[in-house]
């Protein structure tokens, strides 16, 4: 049952470069980019919004439904991209980067998107006390959990490069 391609999951708090990282890197590698929130919302795979946070509160057992019925174990080839991944079973996991941001741009990037009061804050708190990684390194072996910094233009390019040649290596180590 060996997959053809790697499963990535690229996480970090909302505004570090997720969506921005995810895209470029699906498309590059012809990789399918499931972006959680989109699909939580689109589907309905929650069980409404938290009225405080403004976020939805995620059905994870009808999510991870229909992501295995999408053959993701099997197939490969996946990048899931979300704010959270402890939830994601191991046995689908190849590869986790957890993207980081300097805290004085992240502030601008999630103030632009109209983030104010707790829920700035909360962000603002979980990147500094770097909770996803530290959720990411509790939830996955070592060795797959990968930081890369994503403050400024060239990170993006830089961090691309590197994830392509990472997923080069994973199909030569894999392959028969
Ligand atoms: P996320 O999906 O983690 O919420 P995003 O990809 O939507 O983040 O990025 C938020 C904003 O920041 C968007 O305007 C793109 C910009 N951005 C993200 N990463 C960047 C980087 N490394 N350099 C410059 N801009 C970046």
């Amino acid at each position: 049952m060996a997959r053809q391609n790697p499963n990535i999951v690229i996480t970090g708090t909302p505004g570090v470069g997720k969506t921005t990282h995810a895209e470029q890197l699906a498309q590059s590698l012809g990789f399918t980019h499931v972006s959680v929130n989109q699909i939580v919302k689109d589907e309905g795979y929650h069980e409404g919004k938290d009225e405080e946070l403004g976020s939805w509160v995620v059905d994870e057992d009808k999510l991870l439904d229909h992501l295995e019925g999408t053959g993701i174990s099997e197939k490969g080839g996946y990048i899931l991209d979300w704010h959270a991944c402890e939830l994601f079973p191991e046995r689908w996991i190849d590869l986790v980067i957890v993207l980081r941001c300097d805290s004085t741009i992240l502030y601008d990037r999630l103030t632009a998107r109209g983030y104010k009061g707790k829920k700035l804050e909360e962000n603002m708190d979980s990147e500094i006390m770097q909770v996803l990684l530290d959720e990411a390194r509790e939830s996955y072996r070592e060795e797959i959990v990968v930081e890369l910094q994503s403050s400024g233009d060239g990170d993006v390019e830089g961090n691309v490069e590197r994830v392509e040649k990472w997923v080069e290596q994973w199909r030569a180590n894999n392959e028969g």
